[in-house]
């Protein structure tokens, strides 16, 4: 009893919401229907409920909803994410019948796709080569303020991928997603929400793929409990809705690439190793951690910076331990080490302090619908927040962005805490905070865009950045939908232990298959200790996420390749090497991420879906980098286990002469292999670097 009663408490303070029970149809009249001639239908009934709906590509439907007439917005056309939202280069109209309209088109790969839409009901039915596949229907609670989307399959056999940042498993059939961006520093398996919302659900169904994309920032809940249905609620008025078709996984990339964007080429030293730690102070730590890894040949490109290097806690300073931080960041930068450090999006409130002065002069900062300054307490007391949807502030921030280059010399920027995260009991802002959109002149109250105010405090950095380098690098802790294209991302405050070394895989590629390409996870764990053998697994398998770094949370003890003993640092020596010996082939992945949307880290089942390729125990244990190397790491203290080698050829990477016959299971053991398990497709190039580098080199 007492333990329903604390969680009901912190649903609530975590601002959960309870969906309604009751939903109502949405009916429209032919005579709703305003446009018959184009692609799209558009209807608007006398009770103001509009809907407008088509192709907006030869595999992309879009739909979009919204009621109520008192909206201040008008989400019609718009998304705060979306680049293409026009119909204007497709062809495929619909057609009347009776009521009953029809819009078909043939995919690429040659399946006939049929759409028919009944307006009495706003249903949709969709088919594939004339077999019906599933029915979408809108239904609405407005005096609650929600919309419902049932998506509701005809054949119960399915996976559920994508869906961005969230714990194993990677298949969420059977279970429930919040996305709601939350700051959870101890979060576990199975904990929703986390601090990203991508709300993108990749269907696979016989070797099919489709998606549903719920572009809407506010509160919402996928409920995927149900045999045949998904369920997307949400607690706005108005949203657009995607779905796509596409027989591989590479297509649906490419769709997603289309719509959302892709990437920024990233530098290369990005590609590189990264050490972090909460908080290396003073700067003579900073400098001994760098002389360490040159002292023992460790390769690594980025040393962080987190927050104990500002002036108490505020952005854009450094304080007392970092008075020489010209001299330090000079010096990092003479020994090749780029340096990143951290900011969050409160504002300390100190008059004198020429961001919080800048910000209460230009009335940059966020106010309650009573228009009072709104003040909450994050890490340096007591604080404002810039209002990040403003394009205004966003220039602002991008003008202190530069700065703070120009000053300091800084090489890339690290966003935290922008969830929001306070201390507030609800642990973020207050739902009327007021934003202000300008191009559109609307204010919207925080609750409706939440989970993209993070997204835009990464826009507004990473066009600072822009202004000195057309290679920016910013890493987000949250994100929302599209965010790949200001941000790389990792996965906030993991725990060492094995869970969540196991977990980290299943994240990674979730939302690499969400389109955010570049992504880690803290090695060796952020909170906690890892014993050795954790972080020598961790170091091993981490060295090649395709954003490698360790972290660890303040109090902990030394985290770094050599904390652990001579043995484990020559492990950890030797995988970061190998990792600089593919630094070429990871670029060329990143440049496959940024012309296609491909992730870097792709699941075995990518390519070729079959029993095993669609099984648990191996694509969330495996992983290919780009479509040639194969990964089998291990993820317990054992030094066995087994790896599935998808169809075709494969030889070991150790031991070059061996050829493995795919579409096969094998034992393998730790013995045989000289630091982690990889194998290498028999059809493939790989770019490589033999230079003994310890870090990437400028120009390279
Ligand atoms: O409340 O800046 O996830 O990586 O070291 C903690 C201190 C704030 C949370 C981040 C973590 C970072 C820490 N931050």
């Amino acid at each position: 009893m007492l333990l329903i009663k604390i969680s009901n408490f912190t649903q609530k303070r975590l601002n959960i919401k309870k969906t309604p029970k009751k939903w109502n149809t949405i009916a429209f009249n032919s005579s709703d229907n305003q446009n018959e001639s184009s692609n799209e239908l558009h209807f608007i009934n006398p009770i103001e409920q509009k809907l407008r709906t088509g192709f907006i590509r030869n595999s992309i439907f879009k739909i979009f909803y919204s009621t109520n007439k008192n909206l201040a917005t008008n989400y019609e056309n718009f998304s705060w994410t979306v680049k293409e939202l026009d119909s204007n280069s497709t062809k495929i109209p619909w057609q009347e019948n009776q009521g009953q309209f029809k819009a078909e088109t043939t995919l690429q790969g040659g399946k006939k796709l049929k759409i028919a839409f009944d307006q009495s009901k706003t249903f949709f039915l969709t088919s594939l080569n004339d077999e019906v596949v599933f029915s979408l229907s809108i239904k609405e609670n407005k005096a609650k303020k929600w919309l419902f989307f049932n998506i509701e399959f005809i054949n119960p056999d399915y996976n559920i991928f994508g869906l961005g940042e969230q714990t194993e498993p990677m298949d969420k059939k059977g279970k429930e997603i919040i996305f709601w961006n939350t700051d959870n520093p101890t979060y576990r398996m199975g904990s929703t929400p986390l601090y990203q919302s991508w709300p993108i659900t990749l269907v696979q169904q016989n070797g099919f793929f489709y998606t549903f994309i719920c572009d809407n920032p506010a509160f919402s809940k996928l409920d995927m409990q149900h045999q045949k249905e998904i369920k997307y609620f949400v607690h706005d008025l108005q949203l657009n809705f995607y779905i796509f078709w596409g027989s591989n996984l590479k297509d649906i990339m490419e769709q997603l690439a289309f719509l959302f964007g892709t990437t920024y080429p990233l530098p290369k030293w990005a590609l590189g190793y990264q050490q972090s730690r909460y908080s290396y102070t003073p700067s003579n730590r900073v400098r001994e951690i760098a002389k360490s890894f040159r002292d023992k040949c460790i390769p690594c490109d980025v040393i962080y910076l987190d927050i104990h290097y500002m002036d108490n806690f505020k952005c854009f300073t450094f304080g007392n331990e970092f008075t020489d931080y010209k001299q330090l960041i000079d010096e990092l930068h003479e020994l090749g080490f780029k340096v990143v450090p951290i900011i969050d999006p409160g504002i300390k409130i100190e008059q004198g302090y020429p961001v919080y002065d800048e910000g209460i002069k230009n009335n940059f900062f966020l106010k309650d619908r009573k228009n009072n300054l709104i003040t909450i307490k994050v890490w340096p007391g007591d604080c404002h927040f810039p209002d990040f949807l403003n394009k205004d502030v966003q220039n602002w921030w991008s003008s202190l962005v530069q700065r703070f280059v120009d000053q300091a010399g800084i090489d890339g920027i690290w966003c935290d805490m922008n969830e929001p995260s306070t201390f507030d009991k609800r642990r973020t802002l207050q739902p009327d905070a007021q934003h202000h959109f300008k191009e559109k002149n609307w204010t919207l109250e925080h609750e409706k865009i939440h989970n993209i105010f993070g997204f835009f405090m990464t826009k507004a950095t990473v066009e600072g950045l822009l202004y000195k380098s057309n290679n920016p690098f910013v890493l987000t802790r949250s994100s929302y939908l599209g965010g790949q294209k200001y941000a790389s991302a990792w996965t906030g405050d993991n725990h060492s232990d094995w869970a969540h070394l196991k977990n980290s895989i299943p994240s990674i590629l979730s939302l690499g298959l969400s389109g955010q390409p570049v992504v880690g996870s803290d090695i060796g764990g952020f909170t906690g200790i890892p014993d050795p053998k954790l972080y020598e697994r961790w170091i091993i398998q981490g060295a090649f996420y395709p954003f490698s770094r360790t972290h660890t949370a303040i109090g902990t003890p030394d985290q770094e390749p050599w904390s652990f003993g001579e043995n484990i640092e020559n492990i950890a020596k030797a995988t970061i090497k190998l990792r600089y010996k593919l630094i070429p082939y990871y670029y060329s992945l990143l440049y496959e991420a940024f012309v296609k949307g491909y992730p870097i880290m792709r699941p075995i089942f990518f390519n070729e879906i079959n029993r095993f390729t669609l099984d648990k125990i191996y694509y969330e244990s495996e992983f290919l980098l780009g479509d040639f190397l194969l990964f089998a790491p291990y993820m317990t203290k054992s030094n066995k286990r087994d790896v599935y080698l998808p169809p075709g050829e494969w030889y070991s990477w150790w031991k070059k002469e061996e050829l493995f016959v795919g579409d096969s299971i094998y034992p393998i053991d730790e013995e045989d292999n000289e630091i982690i398990p990889i194998f290498l497709s028999d059809h493939a190039i790989i770019p490589m670097s033999f230079e003994n580098l310890n870090f990437v080199p400028k120009n390279s």
